[in-house]
């Protein structure tokens, strides 16, 4: 490992809301002092700057040390918040919707900070969303999920849980991502968004908590041999319904899940019950989880004719493209983002595959001309977020970093004009092209397609 020499280069990790202007970066240029103290604070919601004496201690002074208050009185006491919150230091840390992105809150989406999460598990407050109807905080003991076949023959039992029925079965615990099938939908045609929280961030992960809905088929006497498919249906107002393939089902892996980071689920996330399907595109991730039916052939719902298919080139639309392919992003340094001087530098980002294990992710910091393997941090486990570490010098100079993931299947990030041959540019679902970032010699990092 290439390790740094000290002092470390200064960098404005914290991506503001939009773009620094070019005045606030000459700013950060001419070292003027307070810049960056005002923007923390600022960023810190305008928390009180700690002022020094006014006029020099004298000996025997007990300021002498000139000790900040924390270091001289009473902190506060346990339990004064009895569930705990972030500092107030760490306000600029938010999920953010894109302004004009939708009409409505509604039927709209909010994107993880990821230019600001460390290794692979994202906060349950800060996991993204993706409403088609709004979220509610449904009352556990009236929420039910029904279990049913599409005639007798294909389940015998059909049966109706409740929350107390489902948590006295034994659980499994697993960590795994969730990404909406429309993430990084917006850079299709072009560059279109300034950081990687708006072009990365509709994916979240989490350790997931539930009953496999294997279980739940069998305690029913579902037919696993005919039944080829299941239809997953949410309480909300847009009864989200999704056609899961029972190849998913019966390898264990799909659960019907009420925890979420060793608590129960948040209302936002589909409290109390949200089905979790690893690997697959997020909207079949379906929360308010109400009903499954069995069944031997795809339900061609509404949320699956219309939403989430493929646009081809031939102007024919792909459906049932479901995996999430391997995909990886540098998150920092990113867009929106200021190296503040030449030195140093850890590039970290998230590499994922809907498929299983990421085998490797190459870093490149001269666009795509050269590429070397970056350090995996474990665990390395399936169809979860990886996270990957670069040593890299910056020398001042414009560079362009690009990450590329590579999955245990040999599946390869492609290119954007690898991947617009075959799709086109008019898609809106399934992205999964190589991310490059600009550093300009001002140090600014910008979001740019250079192919
Ligand atoms: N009932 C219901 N389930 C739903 C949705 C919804 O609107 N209603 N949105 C889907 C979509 S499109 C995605 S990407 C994921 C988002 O999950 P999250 O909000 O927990 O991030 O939930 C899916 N499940
Ligand atoms: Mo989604």
């Amino acid at each position: 490992m290439n390790l740094p020499t000290l002092p470390l280069p200064r960098f404005l990790r914290r991506a503001p809301e939009s773009f620094l202007n070019r005045e606030q970066i000459a700013q950060v240029h001419s070292g003027r002092r307070g810049f960056l103290a005002g923007a923390l604070a600022a960023a810190a919601g305008g928390a009180a700057a700690q002022a020094g004496p006014a006029s020099p201690p004298l000996p025997g002074d007990p300021n002498i040390l000139n000790l900040p208050d924390h270091s001289k009185g009473l902190g506060q006491g346990v339990a004064a918040r009895p569930y705990g919150l972030p500092s107030a230091w760490e306000k600029n840390l938010q999920r953010r919707q894109s302004p004009g992105l939708t009409r409505v809150t509604q039927s709209s989406v909010s994107f993880a900070p990821l230019q600001g999460l460390f290794g692979i598990i994202t906060p349950s407050g800060l996991h993204f969303e993706r409403h088609h109807q709004g979220w509610w905080d449904i009352d556990p003991d009236k929420h039910r999920l029904m279990i049913n076949g599409s005639d007798e023959r294909m389940l015998k039992r059909p049966m109706v849980f409740t929350m107390d029925e489902l948590l006295r079965l034994p659980p499994v615990s697993r960590i795994h991502f969730i990404e909406c099938g429309a993430n990084t939908g917006m850079e299709w045609g072009n560059v279109a968004v300034p950081t990687v929280q708006y072009t990365h961030g509709m994916i979240s992960c989490s350790e997931f908590t539930g009953v496999p809905l294997r279980t739940l088929l069998e305690m029913c006497g579902a037919d696993l041999k005919r039944g080829k498919f299941v239809l997953a249906e949410g309480a909300d107002g847009s009864s989200m319904t999704r056609t899961i393939p029972m190849s998913a089902v019966m390898s264990g892996e799909v659960l019907v899940a009420y925890g979420q980071n060793g608590e129960m689920l948040r209302p936002e996330n589909g409290y109390p019950l949200r089905l979790v399907a690893p690997g697959l595109q997020g909207v079949s991730w379906i929360k308010y989880l109400r009903r499954i039916e069995l069944g031997d052939m795809p339900y061609a719902t509404k949320d699956e004719t219309i939403h989430y298919v493929d646009l081809l080139p031939d102007g024919q639309h792909r459906q049932y493209s479901s995996i999430q392919e391997v995909k990886s992003v540098i998150t920092s340094p990113s867009g929106g983002q200021v190296l503040l001087d030449k030195g140093f530098f850890n590039i970290t980002g998230l590499a994922w595959s809907g498929r299983g294990k990421v085998r490797r992710v190459d870093v490149s910091v001269d666009g795509g001309n050269n590429w070397k393997p970056a350090r995996l941090e474990t665990p390395v486990l399936s169809k979860c977020l990886t996270r990957f570490n670069f040593d890299w010098r910056w020398d001042g100079r414009p560079a362009l970093l690009m990450s590329r993931a590579v999955d245990e299947t040999g599946h390869i990030q492609p290119t954007y004009a690898a991947l617009r041959k075959v799709r086109g540019a008019r898609s809106i679902y399934h992205n999964n092209a190589i991310q490059t970032w600009l550093v300009e010699a001002s140090g600014e990092v910008k979001n740019v397609q250079i192919s």
